[in-house]
């Protein structure tokens, strides 16, 4: 019998939930895939007779948190408040996207909580973002953001509490997915997403994700630089590292204010972070 392609869906200890076209399948590894780290998303052969996965197929991209791998679109959830919005972690999660080959989606909840004031700030700010390319939606655009999801594998990600099983929840009335109070006294969430699994919905194949509280990139700074797309567009000298060269137009531009300056200073903030010692 010739082995099937499926997709795992979720990890539960030994046991491996493996979709190919609309049947799912429970299945075990074995041989030497056992040394290999499977994970969600990865494309397998697997044999329906002995239940078991053989193979794994070549991987587009993984992410580590969550653990998932050939992502197509990343939701990047950004909440206003509790959480506050966080520009740098914004950044950071688009660095990230970069560097994957994930197109990213930013997508705001809260708004509902802004005053008109802070509501303006808010739109000026994401619509530098628009004009560098990005696409952002409110929580409340479900249309526009089930066009986004379809024929695509999406991940949810974005701080705790930031409402993404409420958005999910939204999108597909019959989820029922656990959503939580973010505590009060703190400031912040706890968890209330544990396990990552893809889950049909909307003709896509889409991962709620447990949040974090910190986000550790493990990218180098060259990897970081490839990040912040307009400033490689703006800047002439391939090598230069935005930093104190003379003549960098990256620097220029912050001065004048056509970069965003919290932009900037998550770069350099993220250089400091990186995981190399290449001096710059
Ligand atoms: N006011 C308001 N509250 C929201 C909105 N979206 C989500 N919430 C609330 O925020 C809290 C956290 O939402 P969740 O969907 O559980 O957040 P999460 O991102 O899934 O959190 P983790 O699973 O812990 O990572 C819940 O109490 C939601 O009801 C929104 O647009 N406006
Ligand atoms: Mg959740
Ligand atoms: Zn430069």
């Amino acid at each position: 019998m010739t082995n099937s392609v499926g997709k795992i869906v979720s990890i539960n200890k030994d046991l491996y939930t493996v979709r190919e076209n609309n049947n799912v399948f429970s299945l075990s590894v074995r041989g030497k895939l056992k040394n290999t780290k499977l994970t969600v998303g990865d494309n397998v052969e697997f044999n329906k007779e002995t239940k078991t996965i053989e193979n794994v197929l070549e991987r587009k991209n993984t992410l580590e948190r969550p653990l998932i791998s050939n992502i197509d679109k990343l939701f990047i959830v950004c909440s206003n408040k509790v959480p506050a919005f966080s520009t740098y972690l914004l950044d950071k999660f688009l660095v990230l996207t970069e560097v994957n080959n994930i197109k990213p989606i930013i997508i705001i909840t809260k708004m509902d909580l802004l005053n008109y004031k802070e509501k303006k700030e808010l739109k000026n700010t994401l619509s530098y973002y628009e004009k560098l390319g990005y696409k952002v939606y409110k929580n409340t655009d479900v249309h526009k953001i089930k066009k986004e999801m379809k024929n695509n594998v999406v991940a949810v990600s974005g701080q705790t509490g930031a409402g993404k099983s409420t958005l999910l929840n939204i999108i597909d009335k019959n989820l029922h997915l656990e959503t939580g109070e973010v505590s009060k006294a703190l400031g912040r969430g706890k968890h209330t997403t544990r396990l990552v699994s893809l889950i049909y919905t909307n003709k896509s194949l889409i991962a709620d994700t447990p949040g974090f509280s910190a986000l550790d990139l493990k990218l180098t700074k060259e990897e970081i630089k490839r990040g912040f797309i307009e400033f490689n567009k703006n800047c002439k000298y391939k090598s230069c590292c935005h930093t104190k060269e003379e003549g960098c137009e990256v620097i220029k531009l912050v001065e004048n204010k056509k970069i965003l300056q919290s932009r900037y200073d998550s770069y350099i903030k993220l250089i400091s972070e990186a995981k190399d010692e290449s001096k710059w």
